[in-house]
């Protein structure tokens, strides 16, 4: 059987990297382990009423553990989870245990002297779930015997209590922790350090005493080395976890997703041209009375995620901003760009401000079709009578009062405003702050406006009614120049999008696409080097980057989003999936050596697996400065609308990919 258990807070049910991991994750797991596939997680009334559907579990074992508990008091809840792949789901109410805190409290210091502060509620809830999962295990296995075996997979800190009750009370089953990102390292990076100059430096108990996050350190370090196999997303966060939780990770599970693909090519094409229209509308809201750029000509960015600021790179990012509005400013381009912050930050509601900007659109807009309405009637009425009207005189003058009064109210004497939402720490706010440092007011004359939009995106929303996957597509380019991450879904989930993106070279995505693919530039990964420069180069790289994606036309951005769409294949679970695959056989190897021995072709391996330069690249890099789709001038029409058929280009390309991971399945195969 396959446990795999994570203990999520509300905010990483709503969204997060780790829960993407987990979700994305189920449909390829299902496909391989069937019905003795079960996830494992705590028990949310309103999400399992909404998100599952209950049922009985399918075997006595089961059934038989999960009444062991119920008859002592502890709700377990059973059913399948709503998402692709329909997975099992084992759900724990942790609330309904909590009265056996203390006790067991007393249980993980006798097992490995961890003690818990009575202050942190989140540790404490860990720890209920982690005993009930370390109880479930055991009723399971004393029910099952020797066969089947059991493998658990915990992710996370948050899960590790679970981890280390059931190695301590020597529980026979084979177990996989894996680490989203180390506690410690999060907390350093947040705080202004050297991180990666300093690796092997840091005092680390010290470090996370002065935090007050030692007892979860603790928890996270103790099932690290508990787990039969340890891994991480990446291999910048294996060297991370090699000094801060001093163990090397025995595998290297990058994270997926499940790529959709359309039937039509350039389905996805479409759905950006669809997607920026809905943006468009509202820019045009949001900038009305100043709406003096041209929006044929304007490009979106976006940054989103976590509210971490430095850790994400949103004050790299807002430098980088001040220096390209400067740029386009001198060298007179007539590129406007609008860049979007998606990160949730406390607020109390929408703004007056921004709300009148999309009930003014949307007056202008009810006017306009009932002046079209009359116009239009009027002018059939004359065409009827064989006439072609004077068409000053078609409309009379209240249609034009009614005109102009719409206009009127378009009038405005403040700025379009920074933020959507009214803040509640509009003054301390980081990204506000910088902002009125760098002085990015959505002035007239700046060429980079800036909205702050510190909420996740909802299609409800009255402002911005799009889901978040919407947003991406129809915008340019994702801008991700993270400090601490992982891996860093964010660029990834634009990549499977066909949309450019900016990443760092101290992010796990973009130190794996540096790896496997060959000038990731030309397929719309730009990497900046966070790693061996200087924040003051690494943001003049950002600033170039952004600064030569706005130069490129219509046709080249096209071509590139094409390019970027070829990557998906390798970022798709049925590729990576595999990575997981060996890390649960490890497990099984190392907790019964007699029963399962490694495959001899095991690890799988990544090296000789690399995406070729594009075939229209020309080969010198110095010819492909910023990495543009290179075209002829008869090419660089600007009005040109058909995307270019790549096709062939593709082709060529794939034909040209070495053989890559053993286990087989060859990427760009569609
Ligand atoms: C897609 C559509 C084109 C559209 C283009 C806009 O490729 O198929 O019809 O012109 O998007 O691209 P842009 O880079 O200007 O947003
Ligand atoms: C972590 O979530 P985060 O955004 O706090 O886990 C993600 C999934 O593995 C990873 O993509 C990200 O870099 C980590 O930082």
């Amino acid at each position: 059987f396959m446990f795999a258990f994570r203990i999520q807070n509300i905010m990483t049910v709503i969204l997060g990297g780790i829960y993407t991991v987990i979700q994305t994750k189920a449909k390829i797991t299902v496909d391989e382990w069937g019905e003795n596939y079960f996830m494992m997680g705590p028990y949310y009334e309103h999400n399992f009423q909404t998100q599952v559907e209950a049922c009985e579990a399918p075997l006595p074992a089961i059934r038989g553990a999960m009444d062991a508990l119920i008859s002592n008091g502890c709700q377990v809840f059973f059913g399948r989870w709503l998402i692709e792949g329909s997975p099992y789901v084992l759900l724990f109410d942790v609330g309904g245990a909590s009265g056996n805190l203390d006790r067991w409290k007393g249980d993980l210091w006798d097992s490995c002297n961890i003690g818990l502060p009575s202050q942190d509620h989140e540790a404490g809830d860990a720890l209920i779930l982690g005993s009930l999962v370390a109880w479930f295990f055991k009723e399971l296995t004393d029910r099952l015997g020797d066969a089947p075996n059991v493998i658990a997979h915990f992710h996370e800190w948050q899960a590790g209590a679970g981890l280390i009750l059931s190695r301590a009370r020597k529980i026979p089953m084979a177990t996989v922790f894996t680490t989203h990102a180390t506690l410690l390292g999060r907390y350093l990076c947040a705080g202004n350090v050297d991180f990666y100059n300093n690796l092997g430096k840091f005092d680390i108990d010290r470090e996370a005493g002065e935090r007050q996050i030692y007892h979860r350190y603790c928890l996270e370090r103790a099932a690290v080395h508990c787990a039969h196999v340890f891994t991480t997303v990446s291999q910048i966060t294996a060297v991370e976890a090699q000094h801060i939780l001093q163990r090397k990770p025995d595998v290297i599970t990058p994270n997926g997703l499940n790529v959709k693909k359309f039937s039509a090519m350039h389905e996805f094409q479409n759905m950006h041209c669809s997607s920026k229209a809905r943006i468009q509308e509202f820019v045009r809201g949001h900038f009305y009375g100043h709406l003096d750029f041209n929006l044929e000509k304007t490009l979106y960015f976006f940054i989103a995620g976590r509210y971490e600021f430095s850790n994400k790179g949103a004050d790299l990012f807002l430098e980088a901003l001040s220096r390209l509005n400067y740029l386009l400013r001198v060298h007179k381009e007539d590129v406007t760009v609008v860049v979007f912050f998606i990160m949730p930050a406390k607020t109390n509601n929408f703004n007056v401000e921004s709300l009148k900007g999309q009930a003014i659109r949307k007056q202008l807009w009810d006017t306009a079709q009932g002046m079209k309405e009359k116009f239009g009637k009027r002018l059939y009425e004359a065409l009827l009578k064989g006439e072609i009207p004077e068409m000053n005189n078609i409309l009379d003058r209240d249609d034009f009062s009614v005109m102009k009064r719409a206009i009127y109210a378009t009038q405005r004497h403040t700025l379009p405003p920074v933020t959507t939402h009214n803040m509640l720490d509009d003054a301390t706010d980081p990204i506000l702050a910088n902002v009125r440092r760098i002085g990015l007011f959505n002035a007239r004359s700046d060429r980079v406006k800036i909205v702050f939009h510190p909420e996740f995106l909802s299609s409800t929303s009255p402002l911005l009614p799009m889901d978040y996957e919407e947003f991406v597509r129809g915008c340019n380019l994702g801008v991700f120049p993270s400090y601490y991450e992982p891996w860093g879904y964010t660029p990834g989930e634009c990549t499977v999008m066909g949309i450019p993106s900016v990443t760092t070279n101290l992010s796990g995505f973009g130190c794996f696409m540096e790896e496997h693919v060959s000038d990731p530039a030309a397929y719309g990964i730009y990497v900046v080097d966070r790693r061996f420069r200087s924040a003051h180069e690494s943001c003049s790289q950002l600033t170039q980057f952004m600064f030569g994606f706005c130069q490129q036309s219509r046709r080249q951005r096209i071509i590139q989003r094409n390019r970027t769409e070829r990557l998906s294949d390798l970022l798709d679970w049925r590729f990576l999936g595999r990575f997981y695959v060996h890390a649960r056989l490890l497990a099984l190897s190392r907790a019964f050596p007699d029963k399962y021995e490694m495959d001899p072709m095991a690890p799988p391996k990544a090296e000789g697996f690399r995406y070729p330069r594009p075939y229209s690249v020309p080969p010198s890099p110095s010819a492909s400065l910023h990495s543009t789709p290179h075209h002829s001038d008869a090419e660089d029409d600007d009005d040109e609308d058909e995307p270019y058929d790549e096709d062939e280009e593709a082709e060529r390309d794939r034909m040209n990919i070495k053989t890559p991971f053993v286990l087989g399945g060859v990427p760009g195969g569609r």
